[in-house]
């Protein structure tokens, strides 16, 4: 199979390189252009409802060999593009973590610790909340929030370092950080205090931020699927018009399954 794609792809560049074309330093020629569009539709394409642009589907090529991520194409890329490859495409999804740890139980419980002087409470409470809800929408998953004692998911607002192994780095940056499910740490998602926290598009919307984070603490890792809530680039949207990708909900579902109508 993997052979065969291997060999259909040959003759493809065979045909592409064997074109004879006027050559221009630096300068990508249109047959060049057309080669990187058939060749970007062919390896960077998820599926058939895929609606991301050349540039998007280019800085993702860039992103997956570790190039610098310009959105145009250069040489250094077009070089690349040429190069013999496999016929599978390049496009990742959601990722788990390694052994992908996940929570043995449908009811999880949550508590926060302390709160942002940036929000009222009450806010801050129904952020979270909310957050916890993109994910439950789609699961089995139940949160139940309680105010003493242990809970699966701790959340906190602290600075710089804080009494895990992963300081906070003061304002931008790193934003905020979850544990992977498990005991004692795992789960807990820590929001750096020296961000200002808000829930409309100005700074940092603790709702989108906590949505991003609860996705790792259920067992979530990153996703290349620009569309997707765990794609690591925080991208402000309109909240009242937040909905989760189909790639989270594959991702998510594949760890706890559909919710039960
Ligand atoms: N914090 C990182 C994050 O949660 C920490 C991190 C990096 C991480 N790699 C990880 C956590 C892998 C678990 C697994 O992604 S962050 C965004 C986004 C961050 C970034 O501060 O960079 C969001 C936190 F997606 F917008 F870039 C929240 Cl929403
Ligand atoms: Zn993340």
């Amino acid at each position: 199979m993997m052979q065969l794609h291997c060999l259909v792809l040959f003759s493809l560049c065979y045909g592409a390189l064997a074109m004879p074309r006027p050559q221009n330093n630096g300068v990508i020629s249109s047959t060049d252009q057309d080669f990187a569009e058939e060749y970007l539709k062919k390896f960077y394409t998820s599926n058939a409802r895929d609606r991301t642009s050349m540039t998007e589907k280019l800085e993702m090529m860039q992103r997956f060999f570790r190039m610098k991520v310009t959105g145009k194409l250069d040489k250094d890329t077009m070089n690349i593009m040429k190069a013999p490859r496999c016929g599978m495409p390049d496009v990742a999804e959601f990722t788990t973590f390694q052994g992908r740890p996940r929570w043995q139980k449908t009811s999880i419980t949550y508590r926060i610790l302390n709160y942002t002087p940036d929000l009222p409470s009450s806010v801050v409470d129904d952020s979270i909340q909310k957050a916890l809800n993109v994910w439950s929408q789609v699961t089995p998953l139940r949160f139940t929030k309680v105010n003493s004692g242990d809970a699966d998911i701790l959340i906190q607002f602290r600075a710089r370092t804080h009494g895990d192994s992963n300081p906070f780095d003061g304002q931008s940056g790193v934003l905020a950080h979850a544990y992977a499910p498990g005991n004692g740490i795992g789960g807990d998602a820590h929001f750096d205090e020296d961000e200002r926290w808000t829930n409309t598009r100005a700074g940092f919307n603790l709702f989108l931020v906590a949505a991003h984070e609860f996705g790792h603490s259920l067992g979530l890792g990153h996703s290349d699927d620009r569309r997707a809530l765990m794609f690591p680039t925080y991208q402000s949207v309109e909240v009242n018009n937040f909905r989760l990708s189909q790639d989270d909900i594959n991702g998510i579902q594949s760890l706890y399954g559909r919710r039960r109508k």
